[in-house]
């Protein structure tokens, strides 16, 4: 079964931060996830722009850049002007008045559109942005955090949104708390792909290389 892992940075060990890239790319990583926070949309600051700027110059894999600050309209150009074609930048559609300039800026500067739903934010909330996005990721946790709990309540929205994914032309990836038994249940189910953090890949003594053929494998 073809699923992408991607490695969400926030939870890497920043005293070897070259090395970690190094051995993430080696373990067969597919993309690093970027937790950008501004502290006002999120009770937190986790990576800022020269973390992505320096992720960027480390790795030719993509980059899934996920945006929890206010109003990323005002500010997305400093994003993109660092990134490649093919990363994408996920933005949550409540913190900016006019989500969908926002979105199209992304496009017109040639990287990959996206929204992250919150767990608190229903499907026809963000409907008409299904139709512009080519990628949703769902948090199965409230933004902010790494090591948190999965949020139940959140399997009937992934439901709805397997549901339309085909017809509005968008793949669905999952954040927060992912864990084993949470990949062999929605991966089949048609979810593209896991960000990993503290539950599955990071802090563990199994090198990641294990790890990631484990989960590949569904051998859990
Ligand atoms: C949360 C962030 C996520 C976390 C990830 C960590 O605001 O968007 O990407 O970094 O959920 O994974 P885990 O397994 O520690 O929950
Ligand atoms: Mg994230």
């Amino acid at each position: 079964m073809q699923f992408e892992l991607t490695a969400s940075m926030m939870c890497a060990d920043y005293g070897h931060l070259e090395q970690e890239v190094k051995n993430l790319e080696e373990a067969g990583i597919d993309s690093f996830h970027i937790d950008i926070m501004d502290g006002r949309y999120v009770p937190n600051f986790a990576m800022s722009l020269n973390d992505m700027r320096y992720i960027a110059s480390a790795t030719a894999k993509p980059l899934d850049v996920h945006l929890m600050i206010e109003h990323p309209n005002n500010r997305i150009g400093i994003f993109l002007e660092h990134l490649r074609k093919g990363d994408t930048v996920y933005i949550h559609p409540e913190a900016e008045y006019h989500p969908s300039t926002t979105l199209q800026a992304i496009i017109n500067a040639g990287m990959i559109p996206g929204i992250a739903v919150n767990p608190g934010t229903s499907v026809e909330t963000v409907m008409e942005m299904l139709r512009i996005v080519k990628k949703v990721l769902v948090m199965s946790v409230n933004p902010g955090n790494a090591g948190q709990m999965f949020l139940p309540y959140v399997g009937k929205k992934i439901t709805k949104l397997l549901s339309l994914k085909e017809d509005m032309d968008f793949e669905l990836y999952w954040d927060g708390a992912c864990s084993a038994d949470k990949i062999l249940e929605y991966a089949p189910r048609g979810v593209k792909g896991f960000v990993l953090g503290t539950t599955l890949l990071f802090g563990k003594t199994q090198p990641y290389g294990e790890t990631l053929a484990n989960i590949r494998e569904l051998r859990f």
